[in-house]
């Protein structure tokens, strides 16, 4: 005989009780399964990318499960039945994944990179970062869904992929803090000032792009160009120098005799 606490007999309420626990855990451990995918997914574009070009668009990822108790809440927000079924169905974000990223073309290149993938289908985007929402939120949302093979049968998860630049995801934070902090009553001269740092978190974001691109149009331009004091500093050897500096450049200055930056002792 078992004396697990499972086999004893439960009242049928309470066995109903179990049956509701037991299928919302079952559907929990599938979202975190598909959270596991996606983070394989990203983790190894990230590390792809580091590899093979030195710099990655992919800057952070993180992952979360929604709490029992936020999707108990967006359930009575939506008006739904707290239902494994009605949960499943209407509550997107249970699985949610956030990309951050450098650049703006950065997102859309994850994304790109992402949703062409054979496994993976695009159930829905929202761009807030072509349409941000009036009060200055920006990001790129993408609901897919992902196979997850389990022992006896394969499940389609959704997850929610949030990807955003760094400005974008700082001005998202401090937003999120101060809107729970209210409760969602955040006094007027707040949401006047967030719209302002929004509308600055996005002047960054362009004007980083563009001298980035300055900088990767330079980089084409000029493919021998060595910054001089970097050579100093290196000591490399001749013939490694040579590949850098051309021979018909004048020769490679001695240590001694690059110009130093003028650093004045504080
Ligand atoms: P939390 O605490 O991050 O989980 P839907 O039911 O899916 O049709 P929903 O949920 O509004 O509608 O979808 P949407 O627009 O994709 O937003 C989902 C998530 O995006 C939110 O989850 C936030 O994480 C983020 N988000 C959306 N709008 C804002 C915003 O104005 N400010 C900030 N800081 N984040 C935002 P939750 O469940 O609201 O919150």
């Amino acid at each position: 005989m078992s004396d697990r606490p499972d086999a004893l007999q439960l009242p049928p309420d309470l066995e109903e009780l179990s049956r509701i626990r037991h299928e919302f855990e079952g559907l929990m451990l599938r979202y975190k399964f598909g959270i596991d995918e996606m983070m394989t997914k990203l983790n190894i574009l990230k590390e792809e990318f580091s590899y093979r070009d030195d710099y990655s668009p992919i800057e952070h990822v993180s992952s979360r499960l929604k709490s029992p108790e936020s999707i108990l809440a967006k359930a009575v927000r939506k008006g739904l039945e707290p239902t494994v079924e009605q949960i499943a169905e209407h509550i997107h974000d249970v699985a949610g994944i956030r990309v951050t990223c450098s650049f703006i073309s950065d997102a859309y290149r994850i994304f790109d990179m992402l949703t062409t993938q054979a496994d993976v289908t695009v159930l829905r985007v929202r761009d807030y970062i072509a349409q941000p929402k009036k009060n200055g939120y920006q990001s790129l949302h993408v609901l897919i869904e992902v196979p997850v093979f389990l022992s006896q049968q394969v499940h389609r998860v959704k997850v929610e992929v949030q990807i955003r630049t760094i400005a974008m995801d700082f001005w998202a934070s401090l937003e999120h803090k101060i809107y729970y902090k209210y409760d969602g009553d955040v006094p007027d001269s707040l949401l006047g000032e967030l719209r302002d740092a929004a509308a600055t978190a996005s002047r960054l974001d362009v004007t980083m792009e563009r001298l980035h691109d300055d900088v990767k149009a330079l980089d084409a331009g000029t493919e021998r160009y060595i910054d001089p004091l970097a050579v100093g500093s290196l000591e490399l050897p001749d013939t490694l120098l040579r590949t850098f500096w051309p021979a018909d450049a004048a020769p490679v200055p001695a240590p001694d005799e690059l110009p130093r930056p003028n650093i004045s002792e504080a």
